[in-house]
This record gives C-alpha cells, sequence and structure tokens, in this order.
C-alpha cells in the first residue's frame, strides 16, 4: 500500500469494520490530510513514477505527480463508495453517453474534495506552483459541445447528491480537434490529450467484454444464436468523479478497443508482417477520434462500431454487476436505471432485450418490458438533419441480430398503433413505425430509443413540448405522457465557484456560506442588489475578471482589448442556427454607424467570439472567417479610436470557456426561435452577472422567468412565429429593402470592404441572407440592433448595469445542475438524493 495517507488516518481506516461503516465520511475525509504529508505524497510519486528528485523537476513532473498523490486520496473512498452501495442493495443510475467533454479534472477534483489550498501550499513549498501545473493538464475533450459538458455535469451533480452512478462512454484517442486559425479560417488540428497517458484513470484488467459484429444468426429448437464473424475485446479504463466535499466518488468507465489477439504470429512468421498487425489496427479505429459533428450526423460504419461496441460491452457490465447481488435478471429494473444520452446509445434498446433474450433466457416480451422500465432516454435536438438514422443494409450487415430486435420492436408498436385507431390510418403508421420508408429504409434510432424507454425527456419547457408537437408528435399520441420535461443545469462547484473564485469569496461575505451546499440559496443576493458598497465590489470583481481575459486575448491574438468596455460574448459551436452571422452583420452595421460619427457618445464594445464548427460545415467555416476578416479591418481602423474590436479566440473548449464566463458582460443566446433545445452557457454566463441578449428559445425563457424581464434583453421572432414564417415563406429581400443599416453591412460585405482583393469571398453567406434566410437573420436584425442599443444605454448607468447583474447571480440558482438531477432521480430513475 502506498505511503500517502498520514499514518493515523491509514490505522483509522483499517480499523473500520461494517458496523462503523457509516462514520467513515468523517473519517476518511481527504482534507484531513496536512500539508506536510501532500508534499510527501506527491514527492514519493515524483520519486517513484517518474523517476525524478525535485530539484530536477519540471512542472509537467509536478502536474502528473500531484495527479497521482491526489487520486491516491481518493482511492479509499472510491472503493468505499461502490461497496457501500453493494452493501445497501441501492440502485444504481448508469449514464450511457458517447460523449463526456470533463475537461481539466486536477482544480475540480481539489475543490470539491476541499484540498485545493493544502495541495496549493504542499506544491509552492516544494518550489512549483499550483495555477501553473494545474494550466498544463491536457483538456480532455471527449465531446463535442453542449450535449457532452452536460454528461460531465451531470456526473458530477450525481456524485454530490450522493447517488450510486456510473458513467460509460468510449476513451477516445483524440478528443475533438484543435482548432488552429490560419489567414482567417480554421484549419482543424489533431488533439493528442493522452500523449503522455491519463493519470487519472485506472485500468481495470478484470473487466474487459467480448463484443461481437456481423457474421449471422440461426435458429434452433426456439433458441436464436448470433454467430458473429468478428468479436473484439472492450478494456475497462475507470476515471473518478468526486462528488461536492468528497461525498461520493462515482466512477466514469471508458472503454478502449482491443482485437483479442493483438499480433497474428502465424501471419508474421510468413512473412505478413503488416498483415499480422492488421486485426489490431481495425479494432483500433474505434478509439481513434470522437466524430467531431454535433448536428450533421455522418452515418459511418465507424460511428456504429462505436456507439455498438460501447453500449454492449456497458449493457454486459451492468448485467454482470447485477448478477453478483442477485439471482435473476428479471428484478432488473429494480436495481439499475439506464439513461441513453440522445440516442447515440440507442442501440442498447436492442442490445438489452438480445442479452436478456438470448444469453439470460427471457421471453421477448418480458425482456422488452424489463428494458422499457430500465430504460429511459433524452433527446437534445429537433433538427430534422441532426435526428439520427441507420441504412437497414448497414444494421442488417454489422449487427443481424439486432436488426431482428429492431423488426419485433416495431411490430409492437404498430400493433398499438391499430389498436389506438379504429381506422387505417397509414400516415399515422407510417409516423410511428421504427423504419423510415421513404428514404431508402432506415432505422429510426430516436423512434427506438422513445419505445424502449419508460420516460423520454426534453432540455428545457419550450423543447419538451415542440417534441410533443414536432417530431415525436405521433408517439406521444400512442404513448401520451411519456415525454416529459427536465430543463438542463451546470454544476455551480465548476462554473461559478472555481472559474470565479473572487465572486464566490465575496457572495460568502455577503450571505454566509449556505450556498455552496445549496446554489438555490444564492437569492439571498438579491438583496444586495441596492447596496452601493456591495455593488461597487461586485464590479471590481467583474473587472479583475476582464482584466484576465484581456491578458489571455492579447497573448493568443496579439490584440489588445480595453477592460473597461463591453464585453459581449458569443461562445458556443459554429452553426447558422445560432446566429453567429447575426451578431456579425450587426457588428458591421456599428462599425459604419461609428465611424460615420466617430464623435457620438458610443459605448466602447469588444464582440468576443469563440467556437469550432464542423470540419465539413462550409456554412460555418464561412462564418468564423467572416468573423477574422472584419475583426482584420475594424482593429487597425484608427478613425473609430478603439470604440470597437472584434475577436475570435481560437481553440474555444473548457479551459477557454473558464476564463471567459466569469469576465462576461453581455451573453449572447440569439438562435432562431425553436432551433436551441437548451443551452447550458446560457446558464453559466448568467450565473456569473452576464446579461443575457437573447431570442425565446431553449432554456432562454427559463432564465427570463427566473431573473425577470426587467433583468434580460429578450428580442426577436418567438418559435410560433418564426414557423408561420416559414409556412407563408419569408422574404428577406422585402425586409433588408427597408432597413438601411442591415442592407449597407451587406453591401459592404459583398462589396469585399472586409476581404479586399477577394470580393466574392463572401458572396455566399450575403446571398444565404438575401434571398433565402432559413434561419431569420434579415428578420430579426432590427430587434436585435434594437436590443443591443438598450444595453448600450443601460451601461451608461453602472450601478443599474450592475444591479441587474447581481439580479441574475442570485436569481439563477435554480440552474444547477443538482435541481435537474433531482428530478431526474426523483422522476425518472426513482431513486434517492440527498
Ligand atoms: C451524431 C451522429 C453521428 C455523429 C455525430 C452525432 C452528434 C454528436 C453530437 C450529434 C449531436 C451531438 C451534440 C449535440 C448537442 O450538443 N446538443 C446540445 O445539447 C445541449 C445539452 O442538452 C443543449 O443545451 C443544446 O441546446 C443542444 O444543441
Amino acid at each position: 500500500m502506498r505511503r500517502l495517507q498520514s499514518d493515523s488516518a491509514l490505522s483509522k481506516r483499517q480499523n473500520l469494520t461494517s458496523d462503523n461503516l457509516s462514520q467513515m465520511d468523517t473519517i476518511v475525509q481527504p482534507n484531513s490530510v496536512t500539508r506536510g504529508e501532500l508534499k510527501q505524497a506527491i514527492t514519493l510519486r515524483l520519486l517513484n513514477d517518474l523517476g525524478k528528485e525535485p530539484a530536477r523537476a519540471k512542472n509537467e513532473d509536478w502536474l502528473v505527480a500531484s495527479i497521482l498523490a491526489v487520486r491516491d486520496q481518493i482511492v479509499a473512498n472510491w472503493t468505499r463508495s461502490a461497496r457501500e452501495t453493494y452493501g445497501e442493495q441501492g440502485k444504481r443510475v448508469y449514464y450511457l453517453s458517447l460523449e463526456f467533454l470533463i475537461g481539466r479534472l486536477l482544480r475540480d477534483t481539489l475543490h470539491n474534495i476541499g484540498l485545493l489550498e493544502p495541495v496549493a501550499d504542499a506544491l509552492r513549498e516544494l518550489g512549483s506552483d499550483l495555477d501553473l501545473v494545474a494550466s498544463l493538464e491536457p483538456d480532455a475533450a471527449l465531446g463535442n459541445g453542449g450535449l457532452g459538458r452536460l454528461a460531465a455535469c451531470f456526473m458530477e451533480s450525481m456524485a454530490s447528491l450522493n447517488i450510486p452512478a456510473h458513467g460509460y462512454g468510449i476513451r477516445y484517442r483524440h478528443g475533438l480537434f484543435r482548432q488552429e486559425i490560419s489567414g482567417g479560417q480554421q484549419v482543424e488540428k489533431p488533439e493528442y490529450w493522452m500523449e503522455e497517458g491519463n493519470p487519472w484513470e485506472i485500468r481495470r484488467r478484470r473487466r474487459d467484454f467480448h463484443v461481437g459484429f456481423g457474421g449471422s444468426v440461426s435458429e434452433s429448437g426456439g433458441k436464436t444464436t448470433w454467430t458473429p464473424s468478428e468479436t473484439l475485446l472492450a478494456a475497462a479504463y475507470d476515471v473518478p468523479v468526486c462528488g461536492w466535499r468528497g461525498k461520493r466518488i462515482n466512477t466514469l468507465r471508458l472503454w478502449h478497443a482491443k482485437a483479442q489477439t493483438p499480433f497474428d504470429l502465424q501471419m508474421f512468421n510468413a512473412g505478413d508482417h503488416v498483415g499480422a498487425q492488421t486485426t489490431a489496427a481495425r479494432a483500433d479505429t474505434i478509439n481513434r477520434v470522437l466524430y467531431p459533428a454535433d448536428s450533421h450526423p455522418a452515418g459511418h460504419e465507424l460511428r456504429l462500431r462505436q456507439q455498438y461496441l460501447f453500449v454492449s460491452a456497458s449493457l454486459q457490465d451492468i448485467l454482470r454487476r447485477h448478477l453478483t447481488q442477485f439471482s435473476s435478471v428479471k428484478n432488473l429494473a429494480d436495481a439499475a436505471a439506464i439513461q441513453l444520452n440522445d440516442t447515440h446509445p440507442a442501440i442498447a434498446i436492442a442490445e438489452l432485450i438480445r442479452l436478456l433474450v438470448d444469453e439470460h433466457g427471457l421471453s421477448f416480451d418480458e425482456a422488452f418490458t424489463i428494458t422499457q422500465n430500465t430504460c429511459s432516454y433524452t433527446n437534445h435536438t429537433l433538427l430534422p438533419e441532426a435526428l439520427e438514422t441507420w441504412p437497414v443494409g448497414l444494421l442488417d450487415y454489422l449487427l443481424p441480430r439486432h436488426m431482428q430486435i429492431v423488426y419485433l420492436v416495431n411490430a409492437k408498436v404498430i400493433a398499438d398503433a391499430h389498436a389506438k385507431k379504429k381506422q387505417e390510418d397509414f400516415d399515422f403508421l407510417a409516423s410511428v413505425s421504427l423504419i423510415d420508408e421513404n428514404n431508402g429504409r432506415r432505422v429510426r434510432m430516436g423512434q427506438l430509443a422513445f419505445v424502449g424507454s419508460h420516460r423520454v425527456n426534453g432540455v428545457s419547457a419550450l423543447h419538451s413540448n415542440l417534441m410533443k408537437s414536432t417530431v415525436f408528435k405521433s408517439l406521444e399520441t400512442l404513448y401520451p405522457g411519456r415525454i416529459i420535461n427536465k430543463t438542463n443545469g451546470v454544476t455551480p462547484r465548476r462554473w461559478m465557484q472555481q472559474v470565479n473564485p473572487q465572486l464566490t469569496k465575496l457572495v460568502k461575505e455577503a450571505i454566509g456560506d449556505d450556498f455552496l451546499d445549496d446554489a438555490e440559496k444564492i437569492i439571498g443576493l438579491d438583496r444586495h442588489a441596492s447596496d452601493p458598497s456591495f455593488v461597487q465590489k461586485f464590479a471590481a470583481v467583474k473587472r479583475n475578471n476582464k482584466v484576465k481575459l484581456a491578458e489571455l486575448i492579447k497573448q493568443r491574438t496579439g490584440i489588445s482589448v480595453d477592460p473597461h468596455a463591453v464585453f459581449d460574448v458569443q461562445i458556443k459551436r459554429i452553426h447558422e442556427y445560432k446566429r453567429q452571422q447575426l451578431a456579425i452583420l450587426e457588428t458591421v452595421a456599428l462599425y459604419n454607424a461609428i465611424k460615420s460619427n466617430p464623435n457620438g457618445n458610443w459605448v466602447p464594445r469588444v464582440k468576443i467570439f469563440a467556437g469550432k464548427a464542423a470540419a465539413s460545415y462550409w456554412e460555418a467555416k464561412g462564418t468564423i472567417r467572416l468573423i477574422n476578416d472584419v475583426g482584420a479591418v475594424v482593429n487597425s481602423d484608427s478613425a473609430i479610436k478603439n470604440l470597437l474590436k472584434v475577436v475570435f479566440i481560437p481553440n474555444y473548449n473548457v479551459s477557454l470557456a473558464e476564463v471567459i464566463v466569469p469576465a462576461a458582460d453581455i451573453s449572447e443566446q440569439i438562435s432562431t426561435a425553436g432551433m436551441e433545445a437548451s443551452g447550458t452557457g446560457n446558464m453559466k454566463l448568467a450565473m456569473n452577472g452576464a446579461l443575457t441578449v437573447g431570442t425565446l428559445d431553449g432554456a432562454n425563457i427559463e432564465i427570463s422567468e427566473q431573473v425577470g424581464l426587467d433583468n434580460i434583453f429578450i428580442f426577436g421572432l418567438k418559435a410560433p412565429e418564426v414557423a408561420a414564417r416559414r409556412m407563408a415563406g419569408h422574404q428577406p429581400g422585402d425586409i433588408i429593402a427597408k432597413s438601411p443599416h442591415l442592407k449597407a453591412a451587406l453591401d459592404a460585405i459583398a462589396a469585399g470592404l472586409f476581404s479586399p482583393g477577394d470580393a466574392s469571398r463572401h458572396h455566399d453567406f450575403v446571398n444565404r441572407i438575401s434571398h433565402h434566410d432559413y434561419f431569420m437573420v434579415a428578420a430579426d436584425f432590427a430587434a436585435y440592433s434594437e436590443a443591443l442599443s438598450k444595453a448600450d444605454a443601460l451601461w451608461m448607468t453602472p450601478n443599474e448595469w450592475n444591479k441587474k447583474a447581481i439580479h441574475n447571480t442570485a436569481r439563477t440558482g435554480w440552474f444547477t445542475s443538482d435541481r435537474t438531477i433531482r428530478e431526474y432521480a426523483a422522476e425518472i430513475w426513482n431513486v434517492p438524493a440527498s
């Protein structure tokens, strides 16, 4: 055993019996560890694992040694969390997700177990520096955006609420690509986050499972047998997820695909040195990369192989664990709740039925009922192009048994539909069918997840309602009440306490520290919004955060920005529906306006953009280039006297968000109404005192309800108006003709003002908005400009601005993911949460 805990802590631990397990909370709190012990622990790891003496250690070495030492501190609690669940026979939650955008873990873990200061002190005394060391940790970018980050926040909240939960995903070698900007354009570079290994993970050798692909299915004596043509191994790697105050430590189990035999010796001996490794190389493609599209699902076989490998291994692991505690799989739904994060793991419905029928001898009907009672599904998008479907032919070839099961499930759905409708209604039948017959026969994964689940949820009130009235309208008729809403949340530990330590300290001074354990208590801050001395301190914190962001901007882009200006930020994936185009058009209009009256009473503004575009999404990449082109002209135009700056910060990721979020004055949440399922950046920014300029879309609606319409700038078409306008045939030309500022902005871009020598560069952009304008940019332009003008006017009275900012911080406690998870626990999983 490693000498990483104090001797007294160790001996206390060894004396434990099952009777006093409940007292362990107080006994093994890692924060009882002293600075001296931590120093010793870190140095030991440095010596033993890295072979380095402190005097020779580089910051990278201190990082690994610190992570290993911290991991050692939590291992006892980690295994205890698992053991207690076994003992209590508690129900477990399984969160299946192809993405976990966890970011850096060192600071997060230290914060949650109360060791931030002791480790900082220990490292300082060892001649190192925690801030520096922590900043070297690579971002685990195992996700594209909102959906992946939500999974990470949920994992943290489940641990904080003492819910026994396991996350299951893939151990991608390359996370989301690194974005570089070259000549104003996005260039994708591979992300090597695991190049030096991942000190957080623990390889679990006894948790490997076989996963088959292809082959054929045979029937004999009423038993169905699938004989795959290829079998891979899924190897388990565990990462700890620490709850707040180290209450509970859950596991994120990431699968790594391997060949059964890494090397074909016979082939090698026969002289085929390359061929000898092809099976291993083929297996390894599954681990290689996270699919970087968040809205245009790539229908690649590799993606399906990724989905199935992780789903099958996870379900086998779940059943294995179940059978170590219970004698039968029949009570699975009493002991396990499986949450499907979007349709990406939807094949789990067919796989669980397969395992229960083929491996555990249940009837199809029994298996279906158990599956439905165990599984639930979260939908994250209504965009038609993002709804996942797989060609029947591909599924039949790669997973022939699952295709059979999909047909069996479909027969049930069609029978239910017949029973529901007195008369034949072919349109209704076609709309509930798991098979889309119109596009070359494809399996609809959303419908599969829906019918195989007892609950289906959307992620904001509007989104859940739209699910009922659009994509899942027929299924809602057939299975009424199954769709419910669970508005998203974010963990305040990371997105407020850690990213904004000064604000956290200030809030503590004002209202005590109850809000650290119950985020909604931050409402107590509301009454300080009119206290001039508090307002001043609040403003000073924001200013400091802006100074830090300004330094980062200077360092990464070379652009100088003034922290006194309004920091107006739009940070998120680049997508037409999120309407970065609207923001940049308004910026061009503002530039024109300032230029024509440079001595006007302007509010200095810094437009800050960050985000990645899917590699093949040309329109989104065009927007990035336009933003950079506009920036190049605006930022070097002395005639506008620094009244406007346009900054695109490259390589948006969790760590960058952690610097931008606490420094924002304005949060741009300007999606076309009805298109953003929820948004979660909107919550993070509001919590940190940014004022939202937003449409009535996704969770913006709930934010406006919480903070009050006086404390948010809502503008633009509402979802039903967008739908009506599209139906009626939206004519952007008419609007542009009547809007001189919009027209001038479009004309300037079309004339090549921002792309000198290459006037046609942004013609497609201008044409899309001028002629088709699916995303209603022209339609919302005037309202958006007006909303920003109102924000400018408010900025002129700083006290009023800060008062509203404080109301935002005080009134957004509801968006803690603890609240969201409590709702899932009560209404979907039926598990207790503390
Ligand atoms: C699917 C198939 C093949 C390849 C890629 C994909 C894929 C990958 C990622 C499809 C979608 C995604 C990610 C979607 C996503 O992030 N959605 C966001 O989820 C957030 C959390 O609920 C919401 O707040 C956002 O509104 C929603 O856009």
